[in-house]
Order: structure tokens, then sequence, then C-alpha cells
């Protein structure tokens, strides 16, 4: 006698079967560009399969070397922020929110991306400049989440000047040590749009927390270009998160992880939800959860910054991924 399956038990496996298939698709979908990793620099491999293990991390952790001295460095343009508290809020909490950028800073990056075509969905193919972009969802028949300007970002004064601030370089190696390096420098929008598929939402990590795993140890300055609230995709970080891990998170392929798992694991109270004006920055460790949501109503536009220890990848230092 075979054994029939109840109506509880066919949905509980039906259930297990669409979750099992949707975590292939969010492999499958970064198998490209984790191989483009693999092969630009094969030393990112280890560091990807032990860098989330919180015993590997630790190990790491005491290679920090010790602070450089820089001679004759130039002005921040940040002249009131507090290299030693920021550091130890970040060693705390792994967030520091509160930077702000001068008002021609951040105006002349916005204004740089407003006059500037950027890549829809991560794609080449669509490109468009961003005030157009209803007309390039009918255009290239498709919605359109997010628009990244990879290296045409470097084409912008602002972003190189703040790239150069002193400030974020002395922040960046009191937290990750002398060999701080920096790794990526990216702008991009988040737009309002419909129907977006899970593809593009699994590509650009929107609406699920998540932790990276692009170094060994990391550090990113976030900055929005255009004001924020909770009708366009504001940041959420989840305090603490960046020095805990539960044994499920350390044990899986996987960095992005459903909600009600991470808030259950790391606490629900932990959770903070950035908003602010244009120019607005913080400071995260990105080892902690966090993710940026989904624009509802109004676009963002957000720049990062983000420090390493490692060589920096090529494609990484803009955000791009590999696409099929
Ligand atoms: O868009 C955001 O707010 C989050 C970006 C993000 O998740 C990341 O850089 O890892």
């Amino acid at each position: 006698m075979t054994d029939q399956p109840t109506g509880k038990s066919q949905a509980a496996s039906l259930e297990m079967v669409a979750r099992n298939g949707s975590v292939l698709r969010r492999i499958a979908v970064r198998i490209p560009t984790y191989l483009a990793d693999i092969r630009e620099n094969p030393a990112w491999l280890p560091m990807f399969l032990l860098a989330r293990t919180m015993p590997a991390r630790k190990a790491h952790w005491l290679g920090a070397k010790a602070v450089r001295r820089h001679e004759n460095t130039a002005p921040s343009i940040f002249p009131t922020a507090d290299c030693e508290q920021i550091v130890d809020t970040l060693r705390a909490s792994g967030l520091f929110c509160g930077l702000a950028l001068p008002t021609s800073v951040h105006e002349e990056i916005a204004r740089f991306a407003q006059q500037t075509p950027c890549f829809g969905n991560f794609s080449r193919r669509l490109e468009f400049l961003p005030e157009d972009h209803s007309q390039a969802e009918q255009r290239f028949n498709r919605s359109i989440l997010s628009g990244h300007y990879f290296e045409r970002a470097l084409q912008c004064e602002a972003v190189i000047a703040l790239q150069r601030d002193p400030l974020l370089t002395d922040i960046a190696e009191h937290y990750l040590g002398g060999q701080a390096k920096m790794i990526t420098t990216r702008i991009w929008w988040s737009f309002p749009t419909k129907a977006a598929s899970q593809a593009d939402m699994r590509l650009a990590s929107q609406d699920k927390y998540h932790f990276d795993l692009d170094d060994w140890r990391m550090l990113k300055f976030f900055f929005y270009l255009t004001p924020v609230n909770e009708d366009s995709g504001p940041h959420v970080y989840l305090l603490g998160s960046h020095k805990r891990r539960i044994l499920k998170h350390q044990l899986t392929l996987l960095v992005g992880h459903p909600a009600n798992e991470v808030l259950g694991a790391y606490g629900a109270n932990n959770a903070v939800t950035i908003m602010g004006e244009a120019g607005l920055g913080f400071v995260e460790d990105p080892f902690g959860f966090h993710m940026g949501t989904v624009a509802k109503r109004s676009p963002r536009l957000m720049m990062e910054i983000g420090f390493g220890v490692s060589r920096p990848s090529r494609r990484r230092f803009h955000g791009e991924p590999v696409i099929r």
C-alpha cells in the first residue's frame, strides 16, 4: 500500500518545491557574475565561500594593519565630522548616519546624473536619460527598476573630489585597517515602476535583506542625491547584524534571506529606515543585513563609495553584474 499525500502535506511539498526553485533561480542569475569574478581573481572564490563564516572573518580581521600616516592631505568637505566618533559608532552598531554633503557638491552630482544617459536594469542595451524613464519603458517594452552609470560616474568632477576626500579614507583605514582601499564608486537611480520582474528585483537586491560579500572586510559610504522619504525607496539597515550571524546564514551560499527570518534572528527593533534630504550621507559595514526598498512614487538617486581590503575588481568597481 502506498501513502497518499494529504491535502496539507501536498501543499507543504509544493511550497518546498517552489521555494527550492526560487533559490536555484536566485543562484542561477548570479552565476555568470561569479564565474567572471573567479576568472579575474581566483582569490575571490575562497573569500566568497569563507567570508560568510564567523571564524574565518574573525581570523581575517586579525590581519588589520596599523593606519598609514598621510602627509599634506587636502582639507575635507566634511570639516566638522569626527573620524574617531564615527568609527566607534560603526564598530558598535555597523551604521553611522549623519554626514552632509555641501549643497554645491550634491547638486553638481545630481545635475550630472540628470544630463547623462544611464543604463536600465544593469543592461547596456537599455540606455536613456533619466527624465525619459517612462518613454524608455515604452520604447524597450519593459519595466525599468534601476538606472546605473557604471564608469560614466567618473566623468563628474564632484564624484572624483568625493572619492579623494581625506575623511572617507581616514574612516575606512581606522575601521578596516591600513590596507583599506577604494573598491567601488557607483551612482544609480531607483525608479518607481509597475510590474518589475522578479529577475530584475533580484539583480537590484531591492526589498530583500542581504549582506555584501565582495571582499573580506568592507565599508560603504552612501549619499542620497535626491530627497528620500518612505515613497522613494529608503535604505534599511539592521543595527548590530554586522557582528553576529546565525549558523544557517553562515552555511548557505545565499546572501539574501526572507525578512521574517532576518528580523527574527537579529531583532525587528534593530531595523533602521534612513530618510532625509538630498546630501544626507551614511556609512555602513555591509556585512550587516541591509536593503534598498522599492521606490513607490518618486525616484531616488544614490551614490556609493566603497572600501575593502583586496585588489578591486574592474567590473565590480561600478557594480556591473554579468547578465545573459
Ligand atoms: O539601494 C540601496 O539602498 C541598497 C544598496 C545595496 O544593497 C548595496 O549596495 O549592497
